[in-house]
């Protein structure tokens, strides 16, 4: 479904263009890959390119031989990556030089009157599944609704970047060819826009460090993935998320995925996209995160071990309290 959904976004802009390959050891090669690129337009409103060619994209080569070392089998593993879904995103490789960014704004849109509406709908909708989820985890209703208004606006908003391909790309970024093309990007915007040259290589020291903590998360993450598919429950060649790699309704990362997700409705599959797994996997990972209800610090706590930030964290909880006003009102 969503497969089809995002390639109804696809604006194809047929030409080919040559991009220059490169490889582990840092040497750029001289070889040209051939690839069609393609710009999608996600249902959130923004754009972003990615890259198609034909069978293994070879700057994914790299990715498949440490996934062989790693123990993977090298026709399986080569199979999915020549699977005509997988793509390279190229902004999965790039780092740029930090920025103040005010973050302050970005979790204004969840308490508000909309989402109490919202979200009192969704309660409406579900109503017997979320009263014996709140039963068998302890967690209220108020809170898994406000959450999942915020992560994907109750499943209607889930993302439109291919999974495997996030986690591939971004792998990338910490190959020495991705860390050389980031830091040389960095001097010359940093250059331009007046910096020391002690700001410059602190920064260039910051990418560093960075793109191989990012990298080494996303190969974990790609990892992870495998092994979902692997499980043979769940056809990950078809599965899109967020560009952070989070799917379904409750936008789980692989890893949360397989440590938290719970099959909700026993058909002996995980599908995040299904109203009864969703909601009962988000009970099941505040549930694990300390939730108690009545507790507005562990239920802090517990939405913070979902996402780190206290305004995601605060801003949920606000809805909670508002839902649960706005119902008792009714
Ligand atoms: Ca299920």
């Amino acid at each position: 479904m969503i497969f089809l959904r995002m390639f109804a976004y696809l604006l194809p802009i047929l030409f080919f263009c040559s991009i220059a390959c490169a490889q582990e050891d840092g040497r750029n090669l001289s070889n040209q890959i051939a690839a069609v690129i393609d710009t999608v337009h996600t249902t959130a409103g923004s754009d972003f390119v990615v890259e198609r060619t034909e069978g293994v994209d070879p700057r994914y080569e790299t990715v498949i031989k440490r996934l062989v070392k790693d123990g993977w089998d090298e026709a399986y593993v080569r199979e999915i990556f020549s699977d005509s879904r997988t793509v390279y995103i190229p902004k999965m490789v790039t780092v740029k030089p930090r920025k103040k960014v005010d973050q302050s704004n970005w979790y204004t849109w969840v308490n508000t009157e909309e989402s109490s509406k919202a979200c009192i709908d969704f309660i409406k909708r579900h109503d017997s599944l979320l009263n014996a989820v709140e039963k068998q985890y302890g967690v209220d209703k108020e809170t898994i609704a406000a959450l999942l208004r915020c992560e994907t606006k109750h499943g209607t908003v889930t993302g439109d970047y291919h999974v495997l391909s996030v986690y591939a790309s971004m792998t990338l970024m910490s190959e020495a060819w991705a860390i050389s093309d980031n830091s040389k990007n960095a001097r010359e915007i940093m250059k331009e826009g007046g910096k020391t040259n002690k700001q410059i290589n602190d920064e260039i020291a910051w990418i560093k460090s960075r793109s191989k903590k990012r990298g080494n998360w996303a190969y974990k993450e790609l990892d992870h993935l495998l092994k979902i598919h692997k499980a043979g429950k769940w056809d990950v060649r078809d599965l899109y998320g967020s560009w952070a790699g989070a799917f379904g309704w409750a936008q789980f990362l692989p890893s949360s995925y397989r440590r938290l997700a719970t099959d909700g409705n026993g058909d002996g599959k995980i599908d995040l996209y299904s109203p009864s797994d969703a909601i009962h996997s988000v009970a099941n990972y505040l549930s694990k995160g300390g939730y108690r209800s009545g507790n507005a610090t562990k239920i802090k706590k517990a939405l913070k071990s979902y996402n780190p930030s206290s305004a995601y964290a605060n801003s949920i909880y606000a809805l909670s309290v508002r839902v649960q006003k706005d119902m008792a009102e009714q």
